[in-house]
């Protein structure tokens, strides 16, 4: 299986620059390659990259997307004095040529490609493209918006052509709408855009029409241009047109993303394709930002553990109402959307924009300002006591297991087996809690439970898994053990039959228990919810449970440590619990610990694969949920959404 991260970076990029003063295009500048290559440098993440040199894109290859028109305009700016070169410039919308820009853009769609090839080959597991010009508002015969080839179309383009494939995922979260890409897929069911940007009800640029919830593609494409994550689409490579320019500081987006985000971002994505993940550059204009997000990106794709978003976890009404547009535009076509309501549509009569409008509060409206053009001296502190934050001290990478019931190679690379305690410490350790529980036949289980739980409560490991014959009974033991170290807030995933449902009344645990059997436990506490799933034939329909309930609440805890507890009679497949375990790694640092009933043993070395951030199996054929699953979720959704806000998202029917 292939592994490893690609990194494409070519100086050569950084000559491509505006010439005369334009105050619309003079963001787009050569340091945004430079220092972003620099700052990757200096967390010393180039170093941990496979290194590919970029090429020059042939123009056969540039001809997949453009037309010869647009090719021989921009081959003849090459040789073109400074006047020359302005009056074509002119005949677009923002956009600036140099006599280098032609090679600049054919070395910008040949690092895509190489990028392409290097993760269809399997030389690479995933891996980002630095690149200048961007690609996304550039279209069939037009520059735009600092873009002249559209480097992902043509990379996805390629990809058809070459390796056959048939479904591709172009994922885009630049801070504007890549109306480029859209105009050249939106008829092609082959390759599903998906963007997200900021509109603004159509004042923010490029200010179209075409760029709402609505436009969902056009004839046999209808359907595949969406503005919504997760349609479980089963693409076979991911393409990322990746703008940075939401990004903190940014002078043109002017939204506050953290660099953390991206890494979040990112981390999702790699989930899909089998990791086939190929992060192509696009727009990000203010360098420190910039280059923090890149390095979050690529430390994420090299399978680092995911940092922690800050900050209330809690949607705005207006993106509630964003992401109910855009599914109800897209029912239609999409079977997991089918149970949607969509009364809400009219409903919307409250058009949270205009409300805003209304009763705009001025004193709110500095406060979520935190950046604008003149702070940017501001924004470069702010990340700077930031970063230190989540990238000192290092956390470790490795995962932690005990190695007596299984031999060394059982496990993936980088698991690190440990030592097992003995009986007298254990004692110890339990005397105080649960110690009228503890047998003496279990204490030694306990034993290998603690050292790996220890490791990761002292931040030597950032995970662990670990076998017992009474899992309920170590995962309460390690809830408690976790709470009395001084975690504030630990999230307990318990999966099949658990006799043992720990004491969450203080609040710092909350337990989501998946089991077959309906609970006779009330759950009317917000901090234990029982969730009565069992999955389908084929084991598919949990990703809607998944990203329907369980993510969204725990994205809403923030935890500082998850742990996972597997117990006998299970009603989750293996790759289901994969998935689970792969997502949580979003959360608490990545810092997850799993306890598996020995009779599970089956289970573990898929779980460690995914703790150590190999990808999950492809799913197959999404299976929607049945009526009364999504029922069930939607009951939970409606008792839990007003304490675990992230749940908002999801609200009303359907997921
Ligand atoms: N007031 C990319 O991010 N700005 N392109 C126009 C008009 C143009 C952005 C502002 C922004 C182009 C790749
Ligand atoms: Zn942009």
């Amino acid at each position: 299986m292939a592994s490893g991260t690609a990194l494409i970076y070519d100086e050569e990029m950084t000559t491509h620059k505006l010439l005369w003063s334009d105050p619309i295009c003079d963001i787009e500048v050569p340091e945004r390659l430079s220092s972003s290559y620099e700052q990757l440098r200096s967390y010393h993440l180039v170093e941990r990259c496979v290194p590919v040199p970029a090429r020059e894109g042939s123009e056969e290859e540039i001809l997949l997307v453009h037309s010869l028109e647009h090719l021989e305009v921009a081959k003849s700016t090459q040789t073109m004095n400074e006047e020359e070169l302005k009056r074509v410039s002119k005949n677009y919308d923002a956009f600036f040529f140099h006599p280098s820009t032609y090679r600049c853009a054919r070395l910008a769609v040949g690092a895509a490609l190489q990028l392409v090839d290097a993760v269809m080959a399997g030389k690479v597991h995933n891996g980002m493209a630095l690149v200048r010009p961007p690609g996304h508002h550039s279209q069939r015969n037009a520059a735009n918006g600092f873009c002249l080839f559209n480097n992902v179309a043509i990379a996805a383009e390629y990809a058809k052509l070459k390796y056959g494939l048939q479904r591709i995922l172009i994922v885009d979260w630049d801070v504007h709408h890549g109306q480029g890409t859209q105009y050249i897929f939106e008829e092609d069911p082959s390759v599903l855009y998906f963007s997200w940007h900021r509109y603004e009800h159509q004042e923010f640029w490029p200010s179209l029409r075409e760029s709402d919830y609505d436009a969902v593609g056009l004839g046999k494409g209808k359907g595949f241009n969406v503005n919504l994550p997760w349609n479980k689409f089963d693409p076979e490579l991911v393409i990322v047109s990746s703008g940075y320019d939401s990004g903190i500081g940014d002078p043109e987006g002017q939204m506050n993303a953290t660099p953390e985000v991206f890494a979040h971002l990112t981390h999702f994505l790699m989930q899909l394709a089998n990791g086939k993940l190929c992060v192509i550059l696009e727009g990000g204009y203010h360098l420190k930002s910039l280059g923090e997000s890149v390095c979050m990106t690529v430390k994420t794709l090299l399978g680092d553990p995911v940092p922690q978003i800050t900050g209330e976890m809690a949607p705005c009404l207006s993106a509630v109402e964003s992401i109910q547009n855009v599914r109800a535009a897209h029912k239609p076509y999409w079977k997991w959307l089918a149970y949607e309501d969509t009364s809400f549509l009219q409903n919307l009569s409250t058009k949270s924009h205009l409300l805003k409008k209304a009763n705009s509060n001025p004193s709110t409206e500095d406060e979520s300002q935190i950046t604008n053009n003149n702070n940017t001296v501001k924004v470069e502190r702010f990340l700077e006591l930031h970063m230190k934050n989540i990238l000192l001290p290092m956390p470790p990478i490795k995962t932690a297991a005990t190695g007596s019931e299984v031999s060394e190679h059982f496990f993936p690379e980088h698991v690190q087996l440990v030592k097992e305690m003995d009986k007298t410490e254990i004692k110890a350790l339990v005397s105080g809690f649960y110690a009228d529980l503890v047998k003496e036949e279990t204490l030694l289980s306990l034993g290998s439970m603690f050292v790996i739980l220890d490791k990761i409560l002292k931040k030597e490991v950032c995970n662990g898994i670990a076998a017992s014959p009474t899992a309920a009974l170590s995962a309460a033991v390690a809830l408690r053990h976790s709470v009395r170290f001084g975690l504030q807030r630990v999230l307990c995933v318990f999966v099949g039959d658990m006799q043992m449902i720990p004491n969450t009344e203080d609040g710092k645990m909350l337990v989501i228990n998946i089991c077959e059997k309906e609970q006779s436990r009330k759950t009317s506490c917000k901090h234990y919810i029982s969730l009565n799933w069992k999955e389908d034939a084929e084991g598919n329909d949990f990703f809607s449970a998944v990203l329907g309930f369980i993510l969204p609440v725990a994205y809403s805890y923030q935890p500082n440590l998850t742990v996972i507890a597997v117990g006998p009679n299970r009603s989750l497949g293996i790759s289901g619990i994969s998935l689970l375990v792969a997502l949580l790694r979003g959360l608490a640092e990545s810092r997850i610990f799993a306890v598996i009933e020995d009779t599970e043993i089956s289970l573990m070395q898929s779980i460690a694969k995914a703790l150590v951030g190999a990808s999950t199996p492809p799913f197959g054929i999404y299976v929607p949920p049945t009526q009364e699953k999504v029922n069930k979720i939607k009951a939970l959704r409606d008792q839990f959404q007003q304490e675990w806000k992230m749940l908002q998202c999801s609200v009303k029917d359907g997921i």
